[in-house]
């Protein structure tokens, strides 16, 4: 079965629980000696483009965060006519320096960004919302697929820019290599066969009180970390996401800067520690869900956390309602989470800005000593904004140029 063929089979169904689809999707791969390498499309309809990482050599144990990263730009087309594309999928292969598949306990994260946020906004208008960053790929959910006839919309030759990092929990007997191999599938607006709708991504974080589970941690915000507090959530989860995950700063500034000081004056993290046992964590989002619109339909939702993860609870607390339960399992002969569920689906859910949310993430941490933890929940909500028409009258290919 080819990936584009299996990635479509997958989106047939309206939820998909993806626990087989890493070894389903295991590659052999001749890595190419550029890290750019443009293939060919696996149909007509779908186009790939991979891009390999820097090859990393992992000598040491290296935690969540704190391991070797890269950060790539790269475009999907580079033509002289723009087109709009739609980006359907994103998955990432871990390979050794032969390009052989390897575990994805080393995957720590992977993010894709717009890389020029402002030309990016400048193509669109405002007939889209605002997002830098609108892919995450997590150890336990090694592809995205977004559903039948939903995308991202993309102008061919926009620079978008992929950071992603390594990790090892456990020593090893010998240093070895690693390699990310990472699939961006798309289609073309002049090639898609139905109508297509745009999704766009958020990410909310939990934040967790330092003081009620950080006692064994041994880091504190600093005042400059405290500081980002005072800015609204989501500026802070984007300067965190730039600033500590991004990796640019990480040599230099090891412990992300994922602290906020509330107006009550509790700090709060969302890199906590967690102590040996089952232990299970509450946040509730202060403004909804932080959708720009006052109902949003989520169309996928994925999520992330740390080894000794087991479960992401969305629920409405306005309503009492359940809206989907991240399982995570982990790795029975290594550390880490193996395979997460994810929620994606042509029909959706709605969240409303006038409801109330809780997040849940529950942890089991069958170690004897303090781990750290985060859990952070992704939306991949329609854009309702995202009018084609709109683009269609706008010259792009000045401001593509
Ligand atoms: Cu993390």
């Amino acid at each position: 079965m080819t990936d584009s063929a299996s990635f479509r089979l997958l989106s047939l169904s309206g939820i998909v629980l993806v626990w087989l689809i890493g070894a389903a999707l295991a590659l052999a791969s001749e890595a190419p000696p550029d890290a750019l390498k443009k293939t060919k499309s696996h149909s007509d309809r779908f186009h790939s483009f991979e891009i390999l990482s820097k090859m990393h050599t992992v000598d040491r144990v290296y935690p969540s965060m704190k391991g070797p990263s890269d950060t790539q730009f790269f475009k999907l087309e580079d033509v002289t006519k723009p087109e709009l594309l739609w980006l359907k999928s994103v998955k990432v292969d871990i390979l050794d320096k032969q390009g052989e598949s390897q575990s994805s306990e080393y995957l720590c994260h992977s993010n894709l960004y717009f890389s020029d946020y402002q030309r990016h906004h400048k193509i669109f208008g405002r007939s889209i919302t605002p997002n830098q960053r609108f892919i995450d790929i997590n150890q336990g959910l090694l592809t995205v697929l977004l559903p039948d006839g939903f995308g991202i919309p993309i102008m061919s030759g926009e620079q978008l820019k992929f950071h992603s990092m390594v990790m090892n929990l456990q020593e090893k007997p010998e240093p070895f290599d690693l390699q990310l191999k990472t699939t961006f599938e798309y289609v073309r607006n002049s090639e898609r066969v139905g109508p297509m709708k745009a999704l766009a991504q958020r990410a909310i974080p939990m934040w967790i009180p330092v003081a009620a589970v950080d006692a064994h941690a041994h880091h504190h915000a600093s005042p400059e970390e405290s500081s980002e507090g005072s800015m609204d959530e989501g500026m802070t989860n984007e300067k965190y996401q730039a600033d500590g995950e991004d990796g640019l700063s990480a040599p230099a500034n090891p412990t992300p800067r994922g602290y906020r000081t509330r107006p009550d004056g509790v700090s709060e993290t969302t890199h906590w520690m967690v102590p040996p046992g089952r232990h299970s964590f509450s946040y509730q989002p202060d403004k909804g869900l932080k959708m720009p619109f006052p109902k949003a339909r989520i169309h996928v939702l994925t999520g992330h956390m740390h080894a000794y993860g087991e479960s992401i609870e969305l629920r409405d607390l306005t309503t009492g309602e359940s809206l989907f339960v991240i399982r995570a399992k982990g790795f029975d002969d290594a550390i880490g989470i193996e395979f997460m569920t994810h929620y994606s689906s042509q029909d959706g859910f709605l969240v409303h800005r006038d409801h109330k949310y809780e997040i849940l993430a529950t942890y089991n941490n069958t170690s004897s000593r303090d781990i750290d933890a985060m859990a952070v929940i992704y939306l991949y909500y329609l854009d309702e904004r995202f009018d084609e028409q709109a683009i269609g009258s706008l010259k792009i290919g000045q401001a593509t140029n």
